[in-house]
């Protein structure tokens, strides 16, 4: 293992998500937003390659945003709110189906706002568990209450066979990196609010211009 892979934590990851919010949580800075979604995608690859048709997708979902950070209206996409009155007012959002404009801003962020939901649940799941608690029952329990509605049935498959390999609790809590179980729970505790902070202010955004079913 390298010097930088040894130093990965998930609470440095989980705390990034603190970052994003400014303006009085007012706000979300895409950069930041995209930062804890890379330091999550790093966590996932080290628990194995069974996990790579998921990483693959958020990592292709993290780089169609970095590209409309990096394009001509980058300034634009610097926040979700100003990345939402942008592309809503220069209809660059397909709104019903899948149209001239595939790969919005709007419907890529939607994808891992709904992600950040599954991950929301299956924190709080392992974190309130016992033991003995079996780790792949408490994913598929969260995939099934978020994600999966908005999976097809392959997807689903794939997903809950692939959770089957996820190593039990205690291992799991190891890859972390963040010391005893019990340092875990506390973690998780402590970091928790941030993640959720971060989806409430998505959440009402979305809802707020009707984008929470885009195609
Ligand atoms: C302590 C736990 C930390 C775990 C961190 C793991 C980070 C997980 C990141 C999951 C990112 C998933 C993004 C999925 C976005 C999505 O829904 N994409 C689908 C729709 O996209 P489209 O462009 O077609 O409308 C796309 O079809 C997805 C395909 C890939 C399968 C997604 C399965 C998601 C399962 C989530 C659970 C991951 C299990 C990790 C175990 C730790």
């Amino acid at each position: 293992m390298s010097a930088t892979e040894e130093k990965f934590s998930l609470r440095e990851v989980l705390v990034s998500f603190k970052s994003c919010l400014v303006d009085d949580d007012q706000d979300v800075l895409v950069e930041h937003y995209l930062n804890g979604w890379r330091g999550l995608v790093r966590f996932m690859n080290s628990l194995g390659t069974i996990f790579s048709f998921v990483s693959k997708d958020a990592v292709n979902k993290i780089q169609i945003m970095e590209n409309y950070l990096k394009g001509e209206s980058g300034e634009r996409y610097r926040t979700l709110q100003s990345m939402v009155e942008y592309e809503l007012s220069s209809n660059l959002v397909d709104l019903t189906k899948r149209g001239s404009h595939p790969d919005s801003g709007c419907r890529t962020i939607l994808r891992l706002h709904r992600a950040l939901r599954w991950l929301q649940l299956f924190l709080d799941k392992l974190r309130t568990s016992s033991e003995d608690s079996k780790t792949s029952t408490l994913c598929a329990e969260a995939y099934n209450a978020s994600l999966a509605n908005y999976h097809p049935w392959i997807i689903r498959k794939t997903a809950t066979v692939a959770f089957l390999a996820l190593p039990v609790r205690n291992t799991f809590f190891e890859v972390m990196n963040v010391g005893t179980a019990e340092d875990v729970v506390d973690m998780l505790g402590e970091a928790m609010p941030y993640v959720s902070n971060v989806y409430d202010f998505t959440q009402e955004l979305y809802s707020q211009h009707n984008l929470l079913d885009l195609p």
